[in-house]
């Protein structure tokens, strides 16, 4: 009896997520672990993500594949909570092969959402008006929506075409009046019924129920990644509502959506960038001005710079702020952190920290709604930087004295080790 986890489990299910506004560098750490994983699990989102992955097979921006596909034998799963549009995905495929990535480990749950053409059609028709909240105009709201509204079809409904033209019938009239609403070119079912034909072709081999498929891995022992997009502040409970995605991107929801019990979680590890980074509309309480943030976001010829890995926006830059990592590890649960992006830092000679709020000039002890957040201020403490290059540093012991002293606040304030440190862009650029 030598069990190294809780629950009688030798090997980790270790659910991987983002501690800020996502973007934290996910990808990379998720890539670096799935080295010796057997299964990495996407469970929410869809191609609203970039996931930037540097290793030896290249350089790739993944949106909807889960970043174990660069370890051959590793099954990369789309999971349930994901909403997958079937022509980005097929489209991504193809992209990764053709950059001599094999894909044939590549599953889709069954009960994962297809998200369909008009679905996008009408996120970039109200991404225009006032409602814009700065989305990524991939289409993911709406087909959460249409989940909800039990108006969506699921990738199991392709083995069966006479159901899904049944279905697209009572759909339809839904879309079509929709279509009217947000001024779009009604959906003909004839057209869509093509679709659904030609994509059943093309990934009906990869349609997997996953409840018994991901239980069954659980229970062999494997080694299993749960992949989180985005972060704690885009998600659509807990996060700046209505400046949110619309899933969970919170380790529970790993569980949730691919049907296992979360008393089999043993390892969450937050992802968290040495800095802050926002996309799309809502508060930034930490945000820098534009003359401030050029220095961290830079021009975007590099393959770290801060510009959207699926939409090529500029990200909005901030000081780091602790308070969100914090609220992260309450809600999450963290057993670690992994900092990306501390080399980014190496050069400034001062560097701030947000480590409390105020409103109406007292401290606050809760993470304030979207509303109030525009009214709360920042307690900032200014740490001396360390100004020296940390791209070739292996151990975090290592590190410059002042670099662990802003480990050591992260760490004191969020009371979560730091056990991970990114000091560059590639798999390996990893201080442990
Ligand atoms: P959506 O498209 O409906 O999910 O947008 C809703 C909000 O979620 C934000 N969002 C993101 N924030 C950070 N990174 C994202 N992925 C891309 C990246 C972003 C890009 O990796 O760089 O390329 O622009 C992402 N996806 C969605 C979005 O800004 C809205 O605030
Ligand atoms: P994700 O959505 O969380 O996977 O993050 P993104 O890929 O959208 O953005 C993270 C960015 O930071 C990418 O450009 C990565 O290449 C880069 N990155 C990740 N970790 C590090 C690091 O430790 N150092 C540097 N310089 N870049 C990093
Ligand atoms: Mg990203």
């Amino acid at each position: 009896m030598n069990k190294r986890y809780k629950g009688g489990f030798n090997m980790p299910v270790r659910v991987i997520v983002g501690a800020q506004w996502g973007d934290e560098g996910k990808g990379k750490i998720v890539d670096y672990f799935a080295k010796t994983a057997d299964m990495v699990v996407r469970f929410q989102g869809g191609d609203n993500a970039g996931h930037t992955v540097v290793n030896s097979a290249g350089t790739f921006k993944l949106h909807i594949v889960p970043c174990g596909v660069f370890k051959p034998d590793c099954v990369c799963f789309c999971g349930t909570g994901m909403v997958i549009n079937p022509d980005e995905f097929i489209l991504e495929i193809a992209q990764l092969e053709s950059q001599s990535v094999r894909t044939q480990n590549v599953l889709i749950s069954s009960k994962a959402i297809i998200l369909m053409p008009y679905h996008v059609e009408f996120d970039r028709s109200s991404e225009r008006g006032a409602g814009a909240i700065g989305s990524t105009k991939r289409g993911i709201g709406f087909a959460y929506a249409d989940k909800a509204r039990r108006l969506a079809l699921r990738f199991e409904d392709l083995s069966d075409l006479n159901y899904c033209s049944d279905r697209l019938d009572v759909i339809l009239a839904f879309v079509n009046a929709d279509c009217k609403k947000y001024g779009v070119k009604p959906v003909s079912k004839l057209s869509l019924m093509d679709k659904l034909k030609e994509w059943a072709v093309k990934l009906g081999p990869r349609i997997v129920e996953p409840v018994t498929y991901i239980n069954e891995k659980i229970n062999e022992d494997k080694n299993i990644i749960f992949e989180g997009q985005l972060g704690v502040m885009k998600d659509i409970d807990l996060g700046i509502y209505p400046y949110v995605t619309s899933s969970n991107p919170v380790a529970a929801y790993a569980a949730v959506s691919s049907g296992f019990s979360c008393r089999k979680i043993t390892n969450i590890l937050g992802v968290m960038k040495a800095f802050s980074s926002a996309v799309g509309k809502g508060p930034f309480i930490t945000e820098m001005s534009d003359d401030e943030a050029v220095k961290l976001r830079g021009t975007g010829e590099n393959i770290d710079d801060e510009f959207g890995a699926r939409t090529g926006r500029a990200r909005r830059i901030g000081w780091l702020d602790l308070m969100v990592v914090k609220y992260a590890a309450l809600v999450n649960g963290f057993n670690e952190i992994a900092l990306c992006k501390l080399d980014k830092l190496d050069g400034l000679k001062e560097i701030k920290v947000c480590i409390g709020y105020k409103l109406n000039g007292k401290p606050i002890n809760y993470m304030p709604s979207a509303r109030m957040q525009y009214l709360a201020e920042p307690v900032y403490t200014t740490l001396p930087g360390w100004l020296s290059d940390t791209t070739n540093i292996k151990n975090i012991i290592d590190l410059p004295a002042n670099a662990k002293k802003y480990i050591e606040l992260i760490e004191q304030i969020t009371g979560v080790p730091v056990k991970y440190v990114g000091v560059g862009p590639g798999r390996d650029n990893i201080a442990l």
